[in-house]
């Protein structure tokens, strides 16, 4: 104590009390280094390399600290000279290095692979900007570039360079590393490569910039617009910036080991998460048929080597990528893809839904991924049965043994320990501190399944976060919210399958309720939070829809003290971290068949919230825990939906013909009192959607979703029996732990030890 207390003043240089808050942070993270410096790089006789263009990592000081265990003693240090642990960490800008689950999960996989002690190292992609910083203007969202990258940073400038072919000329890239520091573990690096030419300042009116411009603007965004073959090209110039350098490192970390190439499959693992990273397979064959490896050995080395994991049976995004654009951008690619497709046409040719290169040139990446692959993997046991009978069935096929399911997981250190300090230090005083090693010792709570006491502690931890969640509203988004209304909380990306829309039918119902003289059982307030991708209109039309909303309650005074409908801007990890301890109903209410896990679902079930939710990704899984009991599923299932659009069966037009309760909340989309706040066209274009076209079968649901919705409003009110189930949903949530997902993929696929 005493010496952490020294170190950390020596790195302050003057007193607590004097210094302001970016100079505690700035001590901080001091302390933090040097305090990595002492801890071994995990070991081991293999290495995986975990390749993502998206590591959503969060601030990194708070955990940091929680991981080198010295989080209390830090915070008792400031309170005792009137600061808050707070202070020191809120002035930390959020690395804008991921979009949404996928992401996430990719940081959650480094936290828990480094607790665990394996050796595995992340390679991604430094995006200057980010994805896009969201700002709400006129009702709408515009897009700013995210300027997260400021002194003092994590990010460590190392001079590790290679050089990569891009198109007809060569650049050379430059590696910043960040350490990843496991619980009371090891240590392992998240490498980030960039470039040193790309400039900022080529960005102008919002994030408009000219893509043709690789050089400056190569790792300015993350997926930077495709809606044209220039914004293409770019995505296509990134993800084989990303993938050469990896491959560079990994060849020459190998033969620095004085590894045998030929054996390379015995030293390291490479996960490619999702198809982002997929050129790694071509270049990887390249790089060993420049060692004098012939071809086919190289295949099967590098077959060996990767795994592929599948996060989304959308077909938006399974990328595709024209022939003529890869000999543009890659040229030195396309004679190994294009042996990679003969290959694979010599065996199948009498499949064309597995060739490499479809029969409109199109290079398939999913299909490298799988044929060149030892392990294919979904995120979530429905999602893995999909792929299987589904969207992936050819090659299931072809490939039964490469199919594997790896339940998706969250990390504990973030997701409870940091963001809920009081839950997490009364578990500790019910239960131990085991379960932050062994998440399944959370089962132990259940004995207190009948003790009042508990109960209403546990009660209490819950509305403190509610308090604590609405004072961060009001101070940082100006929004205000009745803490003892009840929290029903839907933050995720903006996506029609996601169907927020829905939602927002239901604040629709509640508002006429109450205008009609039907005020619900208690006060609602409904969180919504995600962005849209900029090129999707729909997902924007919808926060179009909630924003009009949240406006129209808001200033009915009469309405305002039973319903708020909120929308947080910018949501990002960081706010995340302070609205999941705070919500009692998560709304996870996708089209079944369509999220193919869902993270966040764990993430509030951990939080004592009860789940809201259609029998859907990892929702399923969640429901054989806890039991029907502890859970409110509603809504077709997959197999239906899936019927529905194999058969083409479902008119949303006659769900909205066919009753006047949807009839009149989807008419009221473009009511005086909606269109007078906001923008009739874009009012009219999301009710004719969802009227005309509803691809994601909206209205499907809706009335099921209402009813479903009603019940569990009217369940908060039986205190005994809710407090009941948040329970349960903690004590059953230790199986969303990452470390036992990475548990999985280690003893099922990567072997490292
Ligand atoms: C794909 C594309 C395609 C090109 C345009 C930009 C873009 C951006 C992102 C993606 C991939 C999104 C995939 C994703 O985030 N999937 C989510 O992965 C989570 C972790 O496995 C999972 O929990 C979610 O259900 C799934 O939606």
């Amino acid at each position: 104590m005493q010496n952490i207390k020294q170190e950390f003043m020596d790195f302050l240089n003057k007193p607590i009390e004097r210094a302001n808050d970016r100079e505690l942070y700035a001590a901080g993270q001091k302390l933090v280094q040097k305090l990595t410096k002492d801890l071994p790089i995990s070991q081991g006789n293999k290495k995986l390399y975990y390749i993502s263009a998206e590591f959503l990592i969060g601030k990194q000081l708070g955990k940091n600290l929680i991981n080198l265990g010295i989080y209390d003693q830090i915070s008792e240090i400031l309170e005792a000279h009137g600061k808050t642990i707070e202070d020191m960490e809120h002035t930390e800008e959020e690395p804008s290095l991921g979009n949404g689950g996928l992401g996430r999960l990719a940081a959650c996989f480094m936290d828990s692979a480094a607790t665990l002690s394996l050796p595995a190292d992340g390679i991604g992609l430094n995006y200057h900007y980010g994805l896009f910083k969201q700002q709400f203007v006129n009702h709408k969202q515009s897009e700013e570039p995210d300027v997260w990258l400021n002194e003092p940073c994590w990010l460590q400038n190392t001079d590790v360079s290679f050089p990569i072919q891009l198109g007809n000329h060569t650049v050379h890239s430059r590696m910043y590393d960040l350490d990843i520091i496991g619980y009371e573990g090891g240590h392992n690096r998240l490498h980030l490569f960039d470039l040193d030419t790309v400039n900022g300042a080529i960005v102008g009116k919002g994030i408009s910039f000219d893509k043709k411009d690789i050089d400056h603007n190569l790792t300015l965004f993350l997926y930077p617009d495709d809606s044209d073959m220039d914004g293409q090209l770019l995505r296509i110039y990134q993800q084989y910036f990303m993938v050469s350098n990896a491959a560079q490192l990994i060849l020459s970390e190998e033969k620095k080991a004085g590894h045998d190439l030929h054996h390379l499959d015995q030293h390291i693992a490479i996960q490619i998460n999702d198809t982002h990273p997929t050129l790694v397979i071509p270049e990887l064959i390249r790089l060993l048929m420049q060692e004098g490896i012939p071809m086919r050995e190289a295949a099967g080395i590098v077959t060996n080597i990767c795994a592929y994991t599948n996060h989304t049976i959308l077909a938006e995004a399974l990328e595709k990528w024209p022939v003529d654009y890869l000999w543009k951008v890659v040229p030195q690619l396309m004679p190994i893809i294009e042996g990679l497709d003969y290959a694979v046409a010599c065996c199948y040719s009498n499949n064309p839904n597995v060739a490499v290169i479809d029969e409109t040139n199109r290079v398939h990446m999913a299909r490298i991924d799988m044929h060149f692959s030892h392990s294919i993997n979904g995120v979530a046991a429905l999602h893995t049965e999909i792929l299987k009978n589904q969207e992936l069935k050819p090659f299931y096929d072809i490939y039964p043994e490469k199919f594997n399911n790896k339940t998706n997981g969250i990390t504990f250190r973030r997701f409870l320990m940091h963001s809920n300090h009081e839950l997490s230090a009364y578990l500790d005083s019910l239960l131990g501190e085991e379960w932050k090693h062994d998440a399944s010792k959370l089962q132990e709570l259940m004995q207190y399944y009948n003790n009042e006491e508990v109960l209403n502690k546990l009660d209490e931890i819950k509305h403190n976060n509610k308090v604590r969640c609405a004072a961060f509203l009001s101070k940082k988004e100006g929004i205000q919210v009745d803490p003892d209304s009840i929290f029903c909380v839907q933050v995720k990306r903006m996506h029609e399958y996601k169907r927020q829309q829905m939602n927002a039918l239901f604040a629709i119902y509640e508002y006429l309720q109450i205008k009609a003289g039907n005020k619900p059982e208690r006060p609602i307030t409904i969180i919504f939070g995600g962005k849209a991708a900029p090129a999707y209109t729909m997902a924007k039309n919808i926060i179009h829809l909630i924003l009009c909303l949240q406006e129209l309650i808001d200033s009915d005074p009469e309405v305002r003290k039973w319903l708020n409908v909120v929308m947080i801007a910018n949501y990002n990890v960081t706010k995340a971290e302070r609205v999941i301890p705070a919500c009692d109903i998560s709304e996870q209410i996708s089209l079944a068949s369509k999220e193919a896990s869902g993270t966040g679902n764990m993430k509030f079930m951990l939080n004592g919230a009860i789940t809201l939710g259609t029998a859907d990704g990892a929702n399923v899984e969640i429901r054989n825990l806890v039991n029907n009991d502890n859970i409110y599923i509603f809504g077709r299932s997959s197999d239906e939906v899936i019927h529905l659009y194999n058969t083409n069966g479902y008119s949303a037009r006659s769900y909205y013909e066919g009753s006047a309760d949807i009839r009149r909340i989807v008419d009221f989309i473009t009511s005086p009192q909606l269109s007078g706040i906001g923008d009739i066209s874009l009012l009219r274009d999301l009710q004719n959607n969802l009227i005309q076209k509803d691809w994601f079968m909206t209205l499907l649901d809706t009335e099921d979703y209402i009813h479903t919705k009603l019940r569990a409003i009217h369940d908060y009110n039986d205190r005994e029996k809710w407090k009941r189930m948040s329970l349960v949903n903690i004590a059953k949530a230790g199986f969303f732990s990452s470390d036992r997902t990475i548990d999985e993929y280690n003893r099922d696929i990567w072997h490292l030890r």
